[in-house]
């Protein structure tokens, strides 16, 4: 009986103590919820990031040159190649996979070539590797060449060193005036990421 007693008092307390607790807790009375009390809030455009600018990361998107790439219609040549990564693989349109162009190891400079057919208007170019980050950064130098008849090349932009970069689509525009040519050529001198010239797609624009 005197723990029955017992549990009885501590019970009556414990609900004593939170009964009090409870209206010592509320400091403001509840107001009654009427059209006074309510405040019209404009809700934020949602079209918007509401991100912090900081932590907002940047979306790479390519300025392709005008017109179309007629490449993919030309014949394609390369001074060397290594195993199954012909040249024929820069204009099939795919830029994941193997279908890429390797040079043969150390056997610069690699010429890459891509004959029109006959003389067209051309005014950029790009060139594409692999856009996922598997294909990490690296460095490719090479000269931009154009020629009217296949043997005799002058140089169209000088050499120079790229960057490839998966951040910024793994890919190197360049545009420059109007040339009436019937063949188009890179000239590689060194790639940092392997052995020999690297190219996944090699586009010729022309409008
Ligand atoms: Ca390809």
């Amino acid at each position: 009986m005197n723990i029955r007693r017992g549990i009885i008092v501590l019970l009556t307390g414990l609900l004593t103590s939170i009964t009090l607790y409870g209206f010592i807790g509320i400091k403001e009375p509840i107001k009654e919820m009427n059209a006074a009390n309510l405040k019209v809030v404009e809700v934020p455009e949602q079209t918007q990031s509401m991100e912090h600018p900081d932590f907002i990361k940047a979306v790479y998107e390519s300025v392709l040159p005008e017109g179309e790439n007629i490449a993919m219609h030309g014949k394609v040549s390369a001074n060397s190649t290594s195993g199954v990564y012909a040249p024929r693989k820069v204009i099939d349109g795919n830029v994941n996979g193997p279908s890429y162009w390797e040079a043969a190891k150390d056997s610069y400079p690699n010429l890459l070539t891509i004959n029109l057919k006959e003389a067209v208007p051309v005014h950029g170019i790009r060139i594409r590797l692999c856009p996922l980050d598997l294909w990490g950064k690296r460095t490719q130098s090479f000269s931009v060449k154009t020629s009217d008849d296949g043997e005799y090349f002058k140089e169209l932009i000088p050499l120079k060193a790229y960057t490839f970069d998966p951040k910024e689509g793994n890919e190197v525009i360049l545009i420059f005036d109007t040339q009436q040519t019937q063949y188009v050529q890179l000239e590689f001198t060194s790639n940092s990421g392997a052995s020999g010239a690297q190219v996944a797609e090699f586009e010729i624009y022309s409008k």
